[in-house]
């Protein structure tokens, strides 16, 4: 047990109204997150309700604050969220607590997107042979343990997160043998295996939909959302989230393409063969579970219509209604008693729209819910959407990653990632020209992998693979990009449309890994389902093997060097310079041993501030080709030679001090 600093805040249970103070509102764990997510959204500042002044105004106050007209539907859906939430727990009051060491904390995870990986049978899709293939290298590389994008049976219509069926591998991706050997290969090698978990929606051609559409009599029926009429929510890929089957004359509900049809999480038959399903996979002795969208599961019952001004902040009416649902609790509760606690699994939840304090009612080690969770606040700056054309500043980043890491406390373990199968590259964000890509690449993996919290990394990320060329919009493939495409048609110019959507597209990182610079990315010996653009003439694994001073040898050592530093993974961490814009500046501490984490977030050069804690350690430093004594405690640099007193482009240094 691991010694960390208290966290402290009290929490008065109450009932709110349009009379509650901000401040109050605010103390509340859904208060806080809702109320910080629509001034991020509308560009705001989070300060603001901590000023004392507006603090002290009423709820009805936040009307003027976000310049818009909130209409009651707002209101009456913030308060909801507020009242319902029976989570009486104050999640800050976990003074004295400690860490619990455990594996994944650990652990240095790798998302593998199934299709894009390495394709072992020549068909131009990626498949399980040619991911057992690389597993050494992953090995090599310091990876402990896989996320596999959904492999199971599935029409394709979502790339398989619309799954027909769960206990089926897709034949895309080969056979049940190469799954179990796949798990075997990853066992031997003292690696861990986590299944993508999809359990909000299945496919439409999945047994229980077409079972449920027969008849009102089907005990499947009431597995979905089919009612006579629809309310006005949206799907998050375009359109109405209800689709017409005109057989039974009913609307289905679904939140993603007209083929992920939503399950209905009431029906508690429905939850049992969810389970069963969950243990037959750990029978075969899966490490554990990525849960996709997992805090849509629950939704507010007779599924009452969303509020547009909701609905417009947000970009898609009715979230207010299924995004932290009333029985979300209650169903991960049930899922880690039923399922997952038996044999000990792993679960991270993907949670759109989850901030830090609601965060921590998920993953407090007290809640038995979820060990860990993904939270999204960090991939686009203040007041941008994916689709945005912008360029991403990482002081955003700084002040984001300051306050989870003083505030998500130490009963909860934050997930650390920048790059996933659904954003487009973080580099590419930051850096829109990748002059300094190299550099920013680096720069990035020395943060993410000195920060308290596990780091997964997505596929290519290693190399430092940045967005794709796409010309037109027949190089798309993702569903969500070709609908938007579509819609967007109807509003504005082509071109226009086709900006945006280079901008945000899922497809920039679903593209082939960059193995080789043989035709097909070294992925495939078939034309590839998705093509490359060329950029893996200059970044591509082969190559950056042989150089130590590629992104991918850099990786390299910082993994190595997290897994045998528990400062590192356990250790306290403390900013200083906090206000410094284009600094960041951290110590990670345990037992005596201390890091100091420098870093240059601008493409400008920096000077360094005279009172870094340890200014007599970076006098002096020369050459980093010197011995350790002579370059007094320089671990690790993203630039080759000479080290001055100025920090160049997204130069980043650690420090043993
Ligand atoms: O993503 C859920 C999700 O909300 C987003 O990341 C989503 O891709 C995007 O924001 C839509 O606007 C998960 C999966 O990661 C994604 O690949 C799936 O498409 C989706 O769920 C449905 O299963």
């Amino acid at each position: 047990m691991i010694e960390t600093r208290a966290f402290e805040r009290s929490w008065e249970p109450k009932m709110y109204t349009l009379k509650s103070k901000l401040r109050d509102l605010y103390r509340h764990p859904v208060g806080y997150d809702v109320i910080n997510k629509i001034l991020l959204q509308a560009g705001l500042s989070k300060g603001l309700i901590e000023n004392p002044v507006i603090g002290a105004l009423p709820l009805s106050f936040l009307n003027r604050i976000a310049g818009k007209k909130l209409g009651n539907g707002f209101f009456d859906a913030l308060l909801a969220l507020l009242n319902q939430s029976n989570d009486r727990l104050d999640p800050y009051s976990s003074k004295d607590k400690k860490i619990t060491p455990t594996w994944w904390k650990e652990a240095v995870f790798y998302q593998i997107y199934p299709r894009s990986f390495m394709d072992g049978n020549g068909d131009g899709v990626g498949d399980l042979p040619g991911i057992i293939s690389k597993l050494d290298y992953l090995k090599e590389l310091g990876v402990d343990a896989l996320w596999l994008s959904p492999i199971y049976d599935s029409p394709g219509d979502d790339n398989g997160y619309d799954i027909r069926d769960y206990q089926k591998i897709d034949s895309q991706f080969g056979t049940m043998e190469d799954f179990d050997l796949l798990l075997t290969e990853l066992h031997a090698r003292n690696m861990r295996l986590v299944m993508d978990l999809v359990v909000n929606h299945t496919s439409d051609e999945h047994h229980w939909f077409k079972e449920a559409l027969k008849s009102s009599e089907s005990t499947y029926r009431d597995y979905y959302f089919l009612r006579k009429e629809p309310n006005n929510w949206t799907s998050f890929f375009s359109g109405s989230a209800w689709n017409h089957y005109p057989e039974e004359d009913l609307w289905g509900l679904h939140l993603f393409s007209k083929k992920q049809m939503d399950l209905n999480w009431e029906n508690p038959k429905l939850r049992q063969d969810i389970y069963q399903m969950i243990r037959w996979w750990l029978e075969k002795g899966v490490d554990g579970f990525r849960l996709d969208v997992i805090n849509y599961i629950s939704k507010e019952t007779g599924l009452p219509d969303g509020d547009s001004f909701i609905g417009n902040l947000m970009g898609f009416t009715g979230i207010e209604h299924y995004f932290y649902g009333p029985k979300l609790h209650n169903h991960l509760q049930e899922i880690q008693k039923e399922a997952f606690t038996p044999y000990q699994a792993f679960s991270v939840g993907e949670t759109p729209g989850i901030g830090m304090k609601m965060g921590k009612l998920l993953t407090d080690d007290s809640r038995g819910e979820l060990n860990m969770m993904f939270s999204f606040d960090h991939l686009e700056t203040s007041g941008h959407a994916r689709f945005d054309q912008y360029e991403y500043d990482l002081n955003y980043y700084k002040s984001y990653i300051m306050d989870w890491m003083e505030n998500f406390a130490d009963t909860s373990w934050m997930s650390l990632f920048y790059d996933n199968h659904d954003n487009p590259r973080m580099l590419s964000k930051v850096d829109h020209t990748h002059t300094h890509r190299q550099e920013l690449a680096k720069m990035l993996a020395m943060i993410q992998m000195t920060l308290k919290g596990t780091p997964f990394l997505y596929q290519g990320q290693e190399l430092g693979m940045i967005n794709k060329d796409f010309h037109e919009i027949s190089n798309f493939r993702d569903v969500e990009s070709i609908n938007k495409y579509k819609e967007l048609c109807e509003k504005m110019p082509k071109e226009e449309a086709f900006l945006q959507i280079l901008a945000g597209s899922r497809d920039h990182a679903r593209t082939p890994m960059q193995w080789s610079a043989k035709p097909g990315c070294g992925f495939s010996n078939a034309v590839p389902w998705i093509d490359s653009d060329g950029d893996e003439l200059v970044c591509n694994a082969e190559i950056q093997m042989q150089d130590s001073e590629s992104v991918l040898s850099f990786y390299r050592d910082l993994i190595a060097l997290r897994r045998k530093t528990p400062a590192l993974i356990y250790g306290d961490i403390e900013f200083t310079h906090k206000k410094r814009k284009d600094i960041l500046i951290y110590t990670r501490y345990l037992e005596g041993e201390t890091y100091l984490i420098i870093c240059n977030l601008s493409n400008d050069e920096q000077k360094l501030p005279g009172n870094v804690p340890v200014s007599e350690s970076l006098e002096g430093l020369e050459s980093l080709s010197a011995s350790a004594d002579e370059r007094k405690g320089l671990v690790l640099c993203n630039y080759p030679a000479k080290v001055m007193k100025s920090l160049r482009a997204y130069e980043g240094r650690v420090y043993r001090i």
